[in-house]
This record gives structure tokens, C-alpha cells and sequence, in this order.
């Protein structure tokens, strides 16, 4: 817990501290979530995976939008970031047909306000990415908007602008992990304006947790895909025939230590970085 620093938020693993009237700090947590529920079982590392990956990435999109990330600190979970105007919508961006998007699509054939074509399976691999923004619901599930929702609630140049970056961001992204064996299914950014109400890109990006990341080698259109990342945690959670309403089961050793494992070679095969030279100086992500 950092010291003279508000509480200002949490997210389901993350919590949000103010360091002073410019300046956030975000710490990501080792908890993790299944089937929308919190597991009272940690997987050590994972804020610090999710931590180094945001800000991996953030160095290496910089050209295609500024970020909120200021400095990564010692303890590689931690980081200090610019205080924004964040927008009122979630910015997500699919290459890959799933979860709320294929529900979507099998009824209406549409995904926020994009007109697919007919026959895609699940799992199927987009013409090109769409831009598919979302509400930011407080409690419950995000809910998809079409494009007039979203260019209403932020601006028609703004979404303009929000829709080009975030297809930008994910292409970049998608084809580096596509080259190391991840697929990146499709991903969630958050964007807010500085004082110069100049477009950043804030929260954290391209993780496993805003984002979903399969195992290439595995790929199989026509139905769900595996999880890189909690696909053990997820079986085992199945095996007990939980009825996934709080309180979560605790993991076994196995399923963490099998969990912690994914976490850290999606980082070392996205950054390519070993993870132990992460954790003695986290800063190698920004160079
Ligand atoms: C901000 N959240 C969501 C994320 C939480 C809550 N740079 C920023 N400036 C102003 N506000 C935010 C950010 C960022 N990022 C993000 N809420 C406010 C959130 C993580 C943990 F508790």
C-alpha cells in the first residue's frame, strides 16, 4: 500500500491511488478473476506480468498515440501515471469473432453497427479488425453501443480519431504476438485527453486481462477457443461444477503454479525479456 497516496478507485484486481492533483498510481494486483468472479487465490507475479506488458507496450506504441504511463517503479507492479479526463466509453477492437461480439453476430448478424458477412463460426477471423465501443458500465456487463451511441457520447471527431487509434494500436499489437505464437482474439483500451485535450491512452493495455489472448498453435474456428492465460484455472473451476456465483473455489498448487507459468510466457514471448531480469530492474521494459 504506497504511502500518502488516496484511494481513489479499484477494479476487480487493480486499485487506483492519487499521488497528488496531476498524478495516479496504479497497482495491479496478483489476484485473478474466472467466469467474472474473484478466486480467493493468488497467482503470484500476475500484476507484475500485466504490469511489464502494459508498459512494454506503451513504449512501443508511442508513436501511434501518447500514453499516461510516467514510471514504472521498483516494484514492478506499480505504476505512476497521468492524471486524464478519461472517455465515457470502453474502446475495444476485435480481430476475432467472440464472446459478446459472436453473440452479436449469431443475432443480428451485425456487431456494433458492423455489418459482417454471413456463415462466420465462431472464433473466425475478421476480414479487418472493427471497432466495437462499449458503455462503462459501474456494476455488472459492459454493454456494446453503435457507432452513433458512441460519436454521441464523446464527439464526432473525437470517435473519429478513438476509432482510428485503437485499430492502429491493435494491428500493431496483434501482429507482433501473431509472429510469437499469441493470437490476440480482441482487446479493450481506455482513452482520456490532458490539460492540452490532446487524445492519451491510459489504464492498461494489451494485457491478458484487457484483452484476449489464445495459443496460435491451438487455433480452431467453429467454436471457443482456450484461454492462454486461464485456461487451467478455468478447467479446474469446470471439473468442480461450481455454479460460478461468489464466493470462488481456491485453486490448487498445480493450477497456480501451472497459471503463474502462462502468465510469464506470454510476457517473455511478447517482450522478449526473461521474466527474472523484469523483476530485478522492471525498467528493461522501456527501453
Ligand atoms: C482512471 N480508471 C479505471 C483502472 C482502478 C480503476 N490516467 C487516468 N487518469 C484519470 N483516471 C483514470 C486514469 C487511468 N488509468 C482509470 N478510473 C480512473 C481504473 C484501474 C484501477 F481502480
Amino acid at each position: 500500500m504506497p504511502e500518502a497516496a488516496l484511494h481513489v478507485g479499484s477494479g476487480k484486481v487493480r486499485e487506483l491511488y492519487a499521488l497528488d492533483d496531476d498524478r495516479l498510481l496504479l497497482v495491479a494486483s496478483d489476484r485473478i478473476s474466472t467466469f467474472d468472479v474473484v478466486l480467493p487465490t493468488e497467482i503470484p507475479d500476475k500484476g507484475r506480468v500485466l504490469t511489464g506488458l502494459a508498459a512494454f507496450w506503451f513504449t512501443r506504441t508511442r508513436a501511434i498515440c501518447a500514453n499516461h504511463l510516467l514510471a514504472l517503479r521498483p516494484d514492478g507492479r506499480s505504476t505512476e501515471c497521468r492524471r486524464l479526463e478519461m472517455l465515457p466509453i470502453e474502446c475495444v477492437v476485435r480481430g476475432y469473432l467472440s464472446g459478446s461480439g459472436w453473440k452479436d453476430y449469431t443475432a443480428t448478424g451485425s456487431v456494433c453497427g458492423h455489418s459482417l458477412p454471413a456463415g462466420l463460426v465462431e472464433s473466425a477471423e475478421l476480414p479487418e479488425p472493427i471497432f466495437t465501443p462499449a458503455t462503462k458500465a459501474v456494476t455488472g456487463h459492459d454493454e456494446n453501443i453503435d457507432r452513433d451511441t458512441a460519436a454521441d457520447l464523446v464527439g464526432a471527431a473525437l470517435f473519429e480519431q478513438v476509432e482510428r487509434v485503437s485499430i492502429a494500436l491493435y494491428r500493431f499489437a496483434a501482429d507482433h504476438a501473431r509472429e510469437r505464437g499469441i493470437i490476440i482474439a480482441d482487446t479493450k483500451f481506455e482513452f482520456g485527453l490532458d490539460e492540452e485535450r490532446r487524445l492519451v491512452l491510459g489504464d492498461e493495455a494489451l494485457t491478458p486481462d484487457s484483452s484476449r489472448f489464445w495459443p496460435a498453435d491451438e487455433y480452431r474456428p467453429g467454436g471457443a477457443q482456450s484461454s492462454f492465460d486461464k485456461q487451467f484455472a478455468r478447467d479446474y473451476c469446470e471439473s468442480l461444477g461450481w455454479d460460478k456465483l461468489e464466493p470462488g473455489p481456491e485453486l490448487p498448487e498445480a493450477v497456480v503454479t501451472g497459471t503463474r507459468a502462462r502468465y510469464v510466457e506470454a510476457f517473455e514471448r511478447l517482450a522478449e525479456i526473461d521474466f527474472d531480469v523484469y523483476l530485478a530492474d522492471p525498467e528493461v521494459v522501456l527501453r
